[in-house]
């Protein structure tokens, strides 16, 4: 065939490919096939299609024996950087206190950011190593991870280079995101706007001087921050060049939306109360929605994310593991598909958008990943699946079978058992 490479390192052959891209369900292509040349996809299509030399102009042919291929999966929304667990407060939830009270009682985000401050790197990079691999072997190969457990110069650039480090040591790309309007250290207490004063002139400034995030995010809530605090400290960002996301409308509806769609943020993220105003906004930025089932399920939140008005607006809907300490202490992307569809009803096609194509545009990286096409980034999973929408409906059965990711092969069973760390 003309379209294929004159050469390709690897070809997998025999697949069922969802590439996520074109009109028919998953983008599918049945018995199809897929060739790779360095870290990018250099062709795909029907293994028929392949051209007759194929053997002369590959370096090798792998059977893919029917499984499915789909995009890396990409985990658009993560807390992992952090020290310490809060399995107490659990408890007292579980007793009838709320979310908010322990907040409220000092405990919260608070107590793991005393836990962070006092964690040096080495430290807090072993601790969150297990989380990060735990998602690795599901077949995460882009992950977000946010900063906003130290509000202090120190201990946010810490936590954003262990964020590096653990792309640096472990298959997988890391997007690090500057959270610091997260929560009121204690030593702003009852001077939150001093503290977004801190924020745009010193922590930011040195963050980004450093190159520590590639985005800015902030926590919009009775319990965080109000709308002009957050306008203020995106509109910090907006001078240093970076795109926002929000955390917005997750326990009430601060408008926190239609804010991030006004600085045409890259995505806002739990959106439980959404109005239908903040649909349009949404809509008309070209904000993605990123839903959180984890933190809606923890909680035991009753309010669900407006997902048939996001629907027929068609705002692009990403699903995220959220994984942290207080809100949503996860490890499984794929349980998050589950709970996307049987929470919040998305299909399981669409929960698959939610995790590649979809999350790929919340992290403003769909030029090069999400969808299985030539010229995308060769990251890409093979499952032990008759179906794709046997990622979404079972939950604990990992069928990952293999990763490649920049068009090589890990091995996740060994990293687990290999405690010295570094590179598989
Ligand atoms: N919303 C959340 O669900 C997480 N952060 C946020 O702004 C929770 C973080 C935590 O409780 O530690
Ligand atoms: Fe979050």
């Amino acid at each position: 065939m003309s379209d294929f490479p004159e050469k390709a390192d690897a070809v997998w052959v025999h697949a069922n490919l969802a590439t996520m891209t074109g009109s028919l369900p998953y983008g599918r292509i049945e018995n199809g096939a897929l060739a790779v040349t360095g870290s990018r996809i250099t062709w795909v299509g029907k293994t028929a299609r392949l051209p007759a030399d194929l053997a002369g102009r590959v370096g090798r042919v792998h059977d893919a024996g029917r499984k499915w291929i789909t995009p890396g999966l990409i985990d658009c929304h993560t807390h992992l950087v952090y020290s310490g667990n809060r399995a107490s407060e659990f408890e007292q939830r579980l007793e009838g206190a709320s979310y908010e009270e322990i907040a409220r009682r000092g405990g919260g985000i608070k107590s793991t950011v005393t836990a962070t401050r006092a964690a040096d790197e080495n430290s807090l990079y072993a601790q969150s190593r297990p989380r990060l691999l735990s998602l690795l072997q599901e077949g995460v190969t882009t992950v977000e991870i946010k900063s906003g457990y130290g509000l202090d110069i120190d201990t946010e650039m810490r936590m954003l280079k262990v964020a590096r480090r653990l792309g640096d040591t472990l298959p997988v790309t890391v997007m690090p995101t500057f959270l610091g309007a997260h929560a009121l250290p204690p030593e702003f207490d009852g001077r939150s706007d001093d503290y977004i004063d801190f924020i745009c002139r010193d922590l930011l400034p040195r963050v980004t001087d450093q190159g520590l995030a590639v985005a800015v995010d902030a926590f919009c809530e009775t319990i965080g921050f109000s709308r002009p605090q957050t306008e203020r400290v995106f509109s910090a960002a907006r001078r240093r060049g970076l795109p926002v996301k929000l955390h917005a409308e997750q326990l009430s509806d601060m408008g926190g939306a239609e804010l991030a769609a006004s600085f045409g943020a890259l995505s806002a993220d739990h959106l439980e109360y959404l109005s239908e105003a903040g649909v349009r906004a949404l809509a008309g930025a070209g904000t993605v929605a990123v839903l959180l089932p984890g933190a809606f399920y923890f909680l035991g939140e009753t309010q669900k994310p407006p997902v048939d008005r996001l629907r027929r607006h068609q705002v692009p809907m990403a699903v995220a593991t959220d994984c942290n300490p207080g809100s949503s202490p996860v490890g499984s992307l794929l349980a998050m598909l589950n709970m996307a569809c049987v929470l919040f009803r998305l299909t399981p096609e669409e929960a698959l958008a939610g995790v590649t194509c979809h999350a790929a545009r919340a992290l403003g990286i769909h030029h090069r990943a999400g969808i299985l096409a030539a010229g995308k980034d060769a990251d890409f999973v093979i499952w032990a699946i008759e179906d794709p929408a046997e990622l979404a409906y079972s939950m604990g059965f990992n069928p990952c079978r293999q990763v490649i990711r920049k068009g090589r092969q890990i091995n996740y069973p060994q990293m687990v058992f290999n405690t010295k760390g570094g590179t598989p």
